[in-house]
């Protein structure tokens, strides 16, 4: 693959209209949210990936009025109970050892915020995590104590390998070989972020990490400020892709921290991208993708590797955006 690095941020603005992602697009866009009225737009709610139906349900909370914090849990449910996604809830790829493990965490307008690591057995863990946050004193669980926390709240315990994600375990295991397929094999976490009718703003982030990890492993998707960070008073920002790097460079929190400062969303995630860059240079052969909103609902995703796209949903239209890249093909 031809790569170039992009060294500008200044190319034309232009509104995501695809139905279908731009695989390997080197397009460079800027997704700007225009209330019709000339308000800020609300609400709104934008995911990674082309989550449709995720999307699609956040949206139908919104829109009859319920709250960001309920549309962003029941968005990003309708990904955990999916079977054929694989890196989220059931179906989700296990690790090395065939246990699927999942993270979650959830914030809500008020800063507050609870997150769930290393869950097994149990099919939403967005909404264990915000029972933590509602319900405990605490922001985190982890393993086996958040699993009992779960049972005594009264949700079920099922399998959550599936028959196709074993199959391809047991295929993995004959050479055990880790090399995550970017855009692929391990990069459909959903983070998702949703401003109301009142103007507030919510987040949630849930994945089962990444395919055949080491046992215990915990990735970005459950660390405030990491996977997903959200204020009320600036916007909110999530991440996908490899883990450990946004967890080296607190990515969701320091994109809203940019905006805070001034940046459009768009130029924060570029912000994001390139911080991670800048502690990688020899290491490019890995996807991040960030996307961000900010209080006037406007938006913005960037990626290190062509292909990442994310999902708007606002009264301008239901669209999957093709984010731009800093490397190209
Ligand atoms: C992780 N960030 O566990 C997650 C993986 C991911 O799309 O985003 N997959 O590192």
């Amino acid at each position: 693959m031809k790569r170039r690095n992009f060294l500008k941020n200044s190319s034309a603005a232009t509104a995501g209209l695809l139905s279908t992602p731009l695989l390997g697009s080197c397009q460079e866009k800027k997704t700007t949210a225009i209330s019709q009225t000339g308000n800020p737009l609300r609400p709104i709610v934008i995911c990674t990936w082309d989550f449709m139906n995720a999307s699609a349900k956040a949206w139908e909370v919104l829109s009859r009025g319920g709250s960001a914090l309920d549309a962003v849990e029941q968005g990003v449910m309708v990904e955990e109970a999916d079977v054929d996604n694989q890196t989220v809830g059931v179906g989700g790829r296990p690790d090395r050892d065939g246990n699927v493990t999942l993270d979650a965490c959830i914030m809500d307008k008020d800063g507050n915020c609870g997150a769930v690591l290393y869950l097994q057995n149990i099919a939403h863990p967005v909404s264990v995590a915000r029972k933590v946050m509602e319900e405990t004193p605490h922001v985190m669980l982890a393993g086996k104590g958040a699993e009992q926390f779960a049972y005594e709240k009264g949700f079920k315990k099922v399998r959550l390998l599936t028959e196709k994600s074993s199959q391809e375990w047991q295929e993995w295991k004959k050479t055990s070989e880790y090399r995550p397929i970017i855009n692929i094999e391990n990069h459909d976490t959903i983070g998702m972020l949703a401003i109301d009718q009142d103007g507030n703003i919510a987040g949630a982030c849930t994945t089962s990490g990444m395919a055949y990890k080491m046992a215990g492993r915990v990735g970005d998707s459950p660390i405030i400020g990491a996977g997903l960070f959200v204020d009320n008073e600036v916007g909110g920002a999530t991440a996908t892709g490899v883990g450990e790097e946004v967890v080296r460079t607190v990515g969701s929190f320091l994109i809203v921290e940019l905006m805070r400062q001034g940046k459009s969303p768009q130029e924060a995630c570029e912000e994001g991208v390139r911080r991670i860059i800048a502690k990688n240079k020899d290491h490019t052969d890995f996807q991040i993708g960030f996307i961000a909103i900010n209080k006037q609902g406007e938006t913005g995703g960037y990626c290190i590797q062509p292909g990442f796209t994310y999902r708007t949903y606002s009264e301008v239209g239901h669209r999957n955006n093709p984010a731009s890249s800093y490397i190209t093909i």
